[in-house]
């Protein structure tokens, strides 16, 4: 793993041996685990993972089997943040020590949406308003999966999960998604992206500048998890790619508080008649079911006025006026 001589070409990420193995107990389906799979192709070399509670913490690590070719801490729910800032600052004091030598190590905090949207704010915030240089990596499956469904602040207006159940009372989640990412921007840290598993190629990139920039960066990946989403398990990547298209979540980058569009989102704001209706990402999952009966249909013209919000605030924030 050499990093002036890996590149990004098809060759190279085949290639390059999996440091994410298979042989977990992610369910079929599971775009997570393809999004553990992919970052890990992005790593320089010798490399620490620390990650949170949570569905990928738990499926990849059942004693006494591991997914993981390097080295991995278990971490609480709340504090993945923190311990990456930990393992960091172990790395300089046992460098300026002279006890280790040679190459950079990569640091890499993993948790889901419960895990950062919520309950691991405090520590996320917290170390990358001191600047520790580790990336931290989001896979956003908007709900508490690995407990059973229960809605987080990353799940979607209208979505149905076990504490937000759609029924006679309400219409499945009440607020939208809190806009995790926009949030992470404000810190003006050196580095925050979106990343879908659909467009693989971006997400390595992605993943691999944020490891490469000195200082905290973070990473924002949707990713489809059929067991919640009740959608069918062979279409979680198909689902990624509607999500960018529908602009439900839009690509970009932000550097330094600078906001650009990624590729496969650019091509949308130059056509706009390229946008799809967010109706057509919404009728391919069962947690949106209950929005195609009379009494809620009303709350898809509210995602979609929403989704049409943010994209306009986004294209702003780019510098692209529509
Ligand atoms: C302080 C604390 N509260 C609750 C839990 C129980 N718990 C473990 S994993 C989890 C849900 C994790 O959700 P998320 O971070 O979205 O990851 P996912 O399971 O969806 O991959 C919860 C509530 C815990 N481990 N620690
Ligand atoms: S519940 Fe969802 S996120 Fe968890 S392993 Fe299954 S598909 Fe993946």
């Amino acid at each position: 793993m050499d990093s002036e001589k890996w590149g990004f070409t098809v060759k190279d990420i085949v290639e390059k041996p999996d440091l994410f193995m298979s042989g977990h107990r992610a369910c079929a389906g599971c775009a997570p685990a393809i999004v553990m799979r992919l970052i890990m192709k992005a790593v320089r070399g010798p490399t620490i993972v620390t990650t949170a509670t949570g569905c990928m913490e738990i499926v990849s690590t059942l004693y006494p089997y591991t997914s993981w070719a390097v080295p991995w801490l278990h971490t609480a729910f709340e504090n993945a943040a923190a311990n990456a800032s930990g393992i960091e600052s172990a790395i300089k004091v046992l460098r300026k020590k002279g006890r280790i030598k040679g190459e950079h190590v990569d640091v890499i905090a993993i948790a889901g949406d419960g895990g950062t949207y919520d309950i691991g704010f405090q520590a996320l915030s917290g170390a990358v308003e001191r600047g520790h240089d580790f990336l931290f990596v989001l896979y956003d499956n908007e709900a508490y999966m690995n407990t059973g469904i229960q809605r987080s602040g990353g799940t979607p207006l209208g979505a149905a999960t076990t504490t937000s159940p759609a029924g006679q009372v309400i219409p499945g989640k009440l607020e939208p998604k809190k806009p995790i990412a926009d949030i992470m921007a404000a810190h003006e840290i050196p580095y925050v992206a979106t990343a879908s598993p659909y467009y693989w190629r971006d997400l390595i990139t992605k993943a691999r500048k944020g490891l490469e920039v000195e200082g905290p960066a973070f990473l924002h990946v949707f990713a489809p998890c059929p067991r919640g989403w009740r959608s069918d398990s062979a279409k979680s990547i198909e689902l990624s790619r509607l999500a960018v298209e529908t602009c439900i979540f839009p690509l970009w980058e932000c550097i330094r508080g600078e906001y650009q569009l990624s590729a496969p989102s650019k091509v949308i704001a130059i056509e706009p008649q390229r946008k799809k209706p967010v109706k057509e990402y919404l009728a391919m999952q069962g947690r949106f079911r209950h929005l195609f009966t009379s009494k809620y249909e009303n709350l898809i013209d509210e995602i979609q006025r929403i989704t049409d919000q943010r994209w306009q605030n986004l294209l702003k924030k780019c510098g692209i006026t529509s």
